[in-house]
């Protein structure tokens, strides 16, 4: 049986009040972290005693000898501080919900991710959920799984590139348990994919970089606070298109949420394979779209009530 597909534990959480006793006993199993069981029939138990390292948020566990062991210390360590890093983009940065509190599990309140091979099974990692909260029935807690070296000889790429692409996807299932553990599984995967490519994007060699000298070349100290024009976005009460290039660095697409969110009329049409001058490397495509809003939103004059 092979049931450890990416999304496969989050399904099988989901089936668990309709499950017989028999069954339930196995489910209770497959959904146990690493650290809960060396009998575990489907081999995710560790085999010897893990220890931990942890950070502001997130606790990484590790074995240190045997199959699931990671070459070495610093590549726990390495895991940790990106496991810290897209905590920091995803809810730091994009605001996202942090994943749901779950009690003292792992040793205490912080987010568990335990290192496995799991490289042999094909899998890079996954999240599941593990106890819903009180009161919320849609939302559950939950711990990651990831490889233990992402080696070259599995994955076929630099074991860190692997790790970060993995990392930023898989933590957002578990962000993603936090609103709805019940969603339709093309939204999540899909929207795991969207921020995983997000947070490529923000952590690219030169991007960072690249929008400091961009916002600096605007820096006035004088008029900063003037130069602030989304604060007064929301008093925009005409019809607004937005455009935006789905690869803008400068500007990178969650801007457009924000602004989409405070203008009450705004509508958003995102350019794939663009960056930030939409309407040069979209040419054609810019001018059919703005024109046709232009033409569909003629402000028509308010007419005297008849009386
Ligand atoms: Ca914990
Ligand atoms: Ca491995």
């Amino acid at each position: 049986m092979c049931i450890r597909d990416r999304l496969a534990l989050r399904d099988l959480f989901l089936a668990r009040p309709s499950l017989d006793e028999d069954d339930e006993t196995e489910a209770d199993r497959l959904l146990a972290r690493p650290t809960d069981g060396v009998s575990d029939p489907y081999r995710d138990g560790y085999a010897t005693s893990s220890v931990k390292t942890c950070a502001k948020h997130v606790c990484v566990h590790y074995v240190r000898s045997g199959a699931d062991a990671p070459p070495s210390t610093a590549w726990a360590k390495k895991t940790l501080s990106v496991m810290e890093r897209v905590w920091r983009h995803h809810v730091g940065k994009l605001d996202y919900r942090k994943p749901a509190r779950d009690g003292s599990r792992g040793g205490n309140k912080k987010f568990d991710v335990y290192l496995k091979e799991i490289g042999s099974d094909g899998l890079y990692g996954y999240c599941a959920p593990e106890n819903r909260v009180a009161g919320k029935p849609k939302q559950a807690s939950g711990f990651c799984v990831l490889d233990d070296d992402f080696a070259r000889s599995q994955f076929a790429r630099a074991p860190i590139e692997s790790l970060k692409v993995t990392a930023a996807h898989e933590f957002f299932h578990a962000i993603q348990f936090a609103y709805d553990y019940t969603e339709d599984p093309w939204f999540l995967e899909s929207t795991a994919t969207w921020i995983e490519e997000r947070f490529a994007d923000a952590t690219a060699p030169g991007a960072q970089e690249a929008m400091r000298s961009m916002g600096m070349s605007f820096w006035n100290p004088e008029t900063a606070e003037d130069g602030m024009l989304w604060r007064e976005a929301h008093r925009l009460r005409k019809h607004t298109l937005l455009t935006w290039g789905r690869e803008d660095r400068v500007n990178p697409l969650d801007g457009a949420m924000v602004a989409l969110k405070l203008i009450p009329k705004a509508q958003l049409h995102v350019f794939p394979n663009c960056g930030h001058w939409a309407q040069i490397e979209a040419a054609a495509e810019f001018a059919e779209i703005t024109t046709a809003f232009l033409s569909r939103h003629v402000e028509r004059p308010s007419r005297e009530p008849k009386g």
